[in-house]
């Protein structure tokens, strides 16, 4: 698309509001660059954009992007951005938060955003870790991982996002890694066209404090889920990748498939379903105004 007088071109460079400040080779700076390329490619308005953002590393993002954002509060991207939704349902609100900040205190305001279904992208940035405050075991470890707050070893078993998501009823769920750019795209267009809470896991990669999470120099492991209504798997990101079939309409059969995360790619679930902003919208015009007498009058004494 080219710019017109009263529509300038949206670009990489337009949508570049801060240098970021994260470590070398962090997945972090993947994710900032596929979040402005999916805006230029559907020249997505910074003025009619919102980024949301609890706290963490991931947390930055709304800073280094030109369009409206809220650096909220630690584990409360979600209220915001539901607030945010409700006052105006056009905007396109991307919400960005880490595996503590989603699972750890924000997992409650996670379930209930889900559970609301209001139209939103969530890009759950999983680095499995506690980065910003510097390497702590988060509810996404992995098991015996060393860590400063268990330096023994991470004694739970990890929590799997995207089952935790499908169990609380989510109307879209998809795993993919900043490392394969075509895919991490593909699934933020899908997500983007979802009518509803559409939950993206992100593997992201940390140097800094948790190297061993993913080995993204090989693909042997990573396995992909495809089917004409889901997301196609990148082989030329992971050429030695395996592939299975998947009917993202099928929630059972995507229990089972997601055995398979954190090593596992791709659309789990996608249906349809009422908004929570559209549910309240229909209540409001449906509502009839009151004078401030007939409001009060309950409460006369
Ligand atoms: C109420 C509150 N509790 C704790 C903290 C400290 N804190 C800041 S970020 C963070 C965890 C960040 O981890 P994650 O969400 O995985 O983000 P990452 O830095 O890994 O991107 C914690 C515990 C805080 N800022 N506010
Ligand atoms: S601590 Fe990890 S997540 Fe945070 S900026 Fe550094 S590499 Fe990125
Ligand atoms: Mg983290």
């Amino acid at each position: 698309m080219t710019s017109t007088a009263d529509q300038p071109e949206i670009t990489m460079k337009s949508l570049k509001a801060a240098d970021p400040r994260w470590c070398t080779g962090c997945g972090d700076y993947t994710i900032l660059v596929g979040l402005r390329k999916f805006m230029v490619n559907y020249q997505l308005k910074p003025e009619e954009t919102i980024n949301v953002s609890g706290i963490g590393c991931s947390g930055r993002i709304p800073h280094y992007m030109n369009t409206y954002g809220f650096h909220g509060v630690h584990g409360r991207a979600v209220p915001l951005a539901l607030g945010s939704v409700l006052a105006n349902s056009n905007f396109n609100i991307f919400i960005h938060s880490g595996d503590g900040d989603s699972l750890s205190i924000g997992g409650n305001h996670l379930l209930h955003g889900i559970h609301k279904n209001f139209n939103c992208v969530y890009l759950l940035f999983d680095n499995e870790i506690y980065g910003l405050t510097k390497n702590q075991s988060s509810p996404t470890t992995r098991q015996g991982l060393s860590t400063m707050t268990q330096p023994r070893g991470t004694a739970l078993e990890p929590i799997n996002p995207v089952r935790f998501a499908l169990g609380a009823g989510a109307s879209f769920v998809a795993s993919t890694a900043e490392w394969m750019p075509k895919h991490m795209l593909d699934t933020i267009e899908a997500a983007f066209n979802h009518k509803g809470f559409a939950l993206v896991h992100i593997a992201q990669r940390c140097p800094k404090f948790n190297p061993t999470s993913w080995n993204h120099k090989t693909s042997d492991w990573v396995s992909f889920i495809e089917h004409e209504n889901g997301i196609q798997a990148d082989l030329k990101a992971a050429p030695d990748a395996t592939k299975m079939t998947h009917d993202p309409s099928d929630l059972s059969k995507a229990f089972e498939v997601s055995e398979g995360v954190p090593d596992r790619f791709g659309l789990f679930y996608q249906a349809e379903k009422i908004t929570y902003d559209e549910l309240i919208r229909n209540q409001i015009k449906d509502t009839k105004q009151l004078s401030k007498d007939d409001i009060l009058s309950p409460f006369k004494i």
